[in-house]
């Protein structure tokens, strides 16, 4: 991955992520390994559960706030990871010696580009756009250490609402956003301090309280639609350079309080900044990981990254609010074989019955027979013969199995299939 061109000085070295290269320098600290996880997009396909809780999490936003029947709020799934430090860092007041710009936190791709390392990175551009409501959603890059918690890649979404005065104070035209002494219209007139606990020096306490309440109503009503109503929750103080005030929200897990997101009113030198002077907004982020492992109870967040069938398929073809409790699968290794015959003439492969194949799979190979799927159907264009083609999965769920073994249980099968069915094997 790394381009060394031999004749240019070391700093002239270009590193490509996604698709584009990149100068190096005395910061790149991000890995090949890393970069590999750049385009997996869990979040996006359709059997992972990161992509299930995802799409539970855009259902509620779009049944919370419709006008006049159309979802009012905009979905951003496939923002690229590559951001710059002002992005990620100085749009959102995080000062310049913040421990979280660390190169021992962040994956660097040189001093001015790194990973995004939470999706609020995004924040400022889409307000800049015009956009007041919106979810920005994908993958974020921490260095941390690996465990059954911690992964160096996850998922946030992160969400923004902003209102005008008009919104916020429908019902009471005489209520304010701001503060009489502070001038919307010229805004670097007046110094916003965050000393006070309760709110910003800019905002009236009306609109402030008025917003976290509708926050917390609306994340509260998010994890009752995800946990049902019995979940128990606990608002914690939290501190984040781009909101004041903030919140942590938790909920009792297994015996445990977990922090599920982030959240907080924006603070008003960001929305000036992008242009939005007379709103106020509220944002939070939330991680997508912690909220799939404990839905379905997935015990290891490695097991996001599977891309093996025992795992993935317990999420298949389900209805994004079905109940799924994970059931582990075996720690062994898995082994496909293909298995592909021609019918005999008096078959089609709309008539040839799976379930009597996938019988006689389970009565020959008994249980390291995990998964049998059909894969491909063909017709000959000239002979106008059917053929159809079987993936099958091979797993002990004590040992692991060897090919040779595999073989001989495969070559079992062709022969019941061949006598069974009078096919013929490709
Ligand atoms: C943030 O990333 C803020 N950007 C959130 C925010 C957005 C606050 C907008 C205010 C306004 P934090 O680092 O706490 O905050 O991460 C947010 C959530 O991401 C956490 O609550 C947690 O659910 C998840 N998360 C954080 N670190 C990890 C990790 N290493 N593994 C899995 N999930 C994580
Ligand atoms: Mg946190």
């Amino acid at each position: 991955l790394i381009k060394n061109y031999s004749t240019a000085p070391k700093s002239l070295s270009v590193l490509r992520v996604g698709e584009k290269d990149y100068p190096t320098d005395d910061y790149t600290n991000v890995t090949p390994k890393i970069i590999s996880y750049l385009n997996r997009n869990l979040h996006l396909k359709k059997d992972n559960p990161l992509s299930l809780v995802r799409q539970r999490i855009v259902n509620y936003f779009y049944k919370s706030f419709t006008n006049r029947g159309n979802p009012s709020f905009s979905v951003y799934d496939n923002l690229p990871p590559v951001v710059t430090t002002k992005q990620n860092f100085d749009d959102l007041l995080i000062p310049e010696d913040h421990p979280s710009r660390t190169k021992s936190d962040c994956y660097y791709v040189n001093r001015s580009v790194l990973l995004r390392a939470h999706m609020t990175a995004h924040q400022t551009e889409l307000l800049r756009s015009g956009l007041d409501n919106f979810l920005m959603i994908g993958d974020v890059y921490r260095r941390d250490e690996i465990d059954s918690t911690h992964f160096p890649v996850f998922h946030q979404v992160d969400a923004v609402r902003s209102q005008l005065r008009e919104q916020l104070f429908e019902n009471h035209p005489d209520l304010n956003i701001f503060e009489p002494i502070y001038d919307p219209n010229n805004p670097n007139a007046f110094t916003n301090s965050i000393s006070d606990p309760a709110k910003q020096s800019c905002h009236t306490l009306e609109a402030s309280k008025m917003m976290e309440t509708q926050l917390k109503n609306h994340l509260i009503g998010l994890v009752k639609v995800l946990f049902g109503e019995s979940i128990q929750y606990r608002w914690v103080e939290a501190y984040f350079p781009f909101t004041h005030p903030s919140w942590e929200l938790e909920i009792y897990y297994e015996n445990n309080w977990m922090e599920v997101l982030g959240c907080g009113i924006v603070r008003n030198e960001i929305m000036v900044n992008a242009g939005s002077n007379n709103s106020i907004a509220y944002a939070f982020g939330l991680g997508l990981e912690r909220l799939a492992m404990a839905l379905y109870k997935i015990p290891d967040i490695r097991l996001m990254w599977s891309t093996d069938s025992g795992f993935l398929s317990q999420f298949q073809n389900k209805d994004v609010d079905a109940k799924i409790t994970y059931k582990p699968v075996s720690v062994y290794p898995q082994c496909k074989n293909d298995l592909s015959f021609w019918l005999p003439p008096t078959l089609t492969v709309e008539t040839f019955m799976n379930n009597d194949f996938y019988d006689l799979v389970r009565d020959i190979g008994g249980d390291v027979i995990e998964q049998v799927t059909l894969k491909d159907k063909f017709v000959h264009p000239k002979t106008k013969k059917h053929s159809l083609c079987y993936s099958i999965v091979y797993r002990h769920l004590e040992r692991t199995l060897t090919q040779a073994e595999v073989n001989k249980i495969h070559k079992e099968i062709e022969i019941a299939a061949t006598n069974a069915f009078n096919v013929v094997i490709r």
